[in-house]
């Protein structure tokens, strides 16, 4: 259980009670406890491959069926696991203060206002104050240039019968080939033995497709959801990949929220590495408008912001967000 200086607590809680203006920054680090895989570090591993090295059209181009494996499973996982006691405390803080807007690069759901599906909307987090950086895995569009088919909120799972999890006995032998990562995968592991992070385990006959030692089936373009419109395009998930803009509504509107007065009070910036821009920016321009900051991660090497370190009159809560971010806010 993480250990919280009391002192900190309470400075924190107290500038907390008088801030109007409140922006939250949240990574994957505040699903982890709901059992959803960060990118980075312990856990940033999908069987040998590093995930950030699957999301990049890139990828998609060179292997689509490794990269929709990836997302399948990644679609699988989110439509199991349920929001923890971070979501329901930023959910809270944002019913009782209309000021306060979260900014989320997760994309454990569709995240449309008609919706309640990825898990900080699962857990009563206002929509109109929620806004999603990196986009939806249950959001769907064709990859052809020239066809603009899109689908919202397609919770088929799998969504083709070739992504199916395979439900036979895993292969105990451990492979010996791509070792890279291994510590890193042992290390989350070992977190998650130690309690440190749940894991909603797959159902008991379903292989776990994460686990390296399972061989990954070559599937050609034929086995892939295809574009229902052009008949020609395969269809991919409707997330910001690499080298791709956020979707510019969003980015207008929190930059709309950022200018519309001259004070940010307070930045809370729960369990994201802070390397991915940008995302990452946004923290300076909460700082440029005054605000202080707030850090909650597992990991004191993950601090934002240009300059190294926190500022004077910033907090680090080290530790798991389910945990903190309760405590903290309550
Ligand atoms: C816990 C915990 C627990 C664990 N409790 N904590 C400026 C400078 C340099 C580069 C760039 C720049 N501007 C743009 C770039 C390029 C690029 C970029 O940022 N590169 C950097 C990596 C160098 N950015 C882009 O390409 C962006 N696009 C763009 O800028 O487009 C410009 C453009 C304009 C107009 C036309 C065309 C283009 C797009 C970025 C998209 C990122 N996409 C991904 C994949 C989404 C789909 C998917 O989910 O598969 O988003 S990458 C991945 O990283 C994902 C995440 O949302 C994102 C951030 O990761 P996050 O959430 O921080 O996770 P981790 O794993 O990194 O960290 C977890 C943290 O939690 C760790 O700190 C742990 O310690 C902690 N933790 N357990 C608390 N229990």
């Amino acid at each position: 259980r993480p250990v919280i200086a009391p002192a900190d607590l309470q400075s924190f809680t107290e500038y907390l009670r008088g801030c109007k203006r409140i922006l939250a920054l949240l990574g994957a680090g505040i699903s982890a406890s709901s059992g959803l895989p960060t990118f980075r570090g312990a856990g940033g591993l999908w069987r040998s491959y590093d995930a950030t090295s699957l999301a990049t059209p890139e990828a998609f181009e060179a292997n689509p069926g490794l990269v929709w494996q990836f997302y399948s499973y990644r679609r699988h996982m989110a439509l199991k696991a349920e929001p923890n006691k971070a979501h329901y405390a930023l959910a809270e803080l944002s019913k009782k203060n209309k000021d306060f807007i979260t900014l989320s690069q997760n994309v454990d759901g569709a995240g449309l206002h008609f919706t309640s599906l990825c898990l900080s909307q699962r857990a009563h987090h206002p929509s109109d104050q929620l806004h999603l950086l990196h986009g939806s895995l249950f959001n769907i569009k064709c990859t052809s240039f020239y066809c603009n088919y899109s689908r919202n909120n397609d919770f088929t799972d799998p969504i083709v019968p070739s992504l199916a999890i395979p439900q036979s006995t895993p292969d105990p032998t451990p492979s010996t080939a791509d070792r890279i990562g291994e510590e890193a995968a042992r290390s989350f592991h070992h977190a998650l033995n130690q309690g440190k992070i749940t894991h909603h385990a797959a159902s008991a006959n379903e292989i776990d497709i994460s686990d390296e030692r399972n061989s990954i089936p070559e599937l050609t373009r034929d086995d892939l959801p295809l574009c229902p419109k052009c008949n020609n395009g395969l269809l991919r998930p409707g997330v910001v990949w690499f080298g791709e803009s956020l979707p510019m509504d969003t980015l207008k509107t929190v930059d709309h929220w950022i200018h519309a007065a001259p004070k940010v009070d307070l930045m809370l910036v729960i369990g994201t590495s802070s390397r991915v821009w940008p995302a990452a920016g946004y923290v300076d321009e909460a700082r440029a408008k005054g605000a202080r900051v707030a850090v909650i991660n597992m990991d004191p090497n993950d601090i934002p912001g240009r300059t190294v370190g926190l500022d004077q009159g910033d907090w680090f809560f080290q530790g798991d967000a389910g945990v903190i971010v309760p405590e903290i806010l309550k």
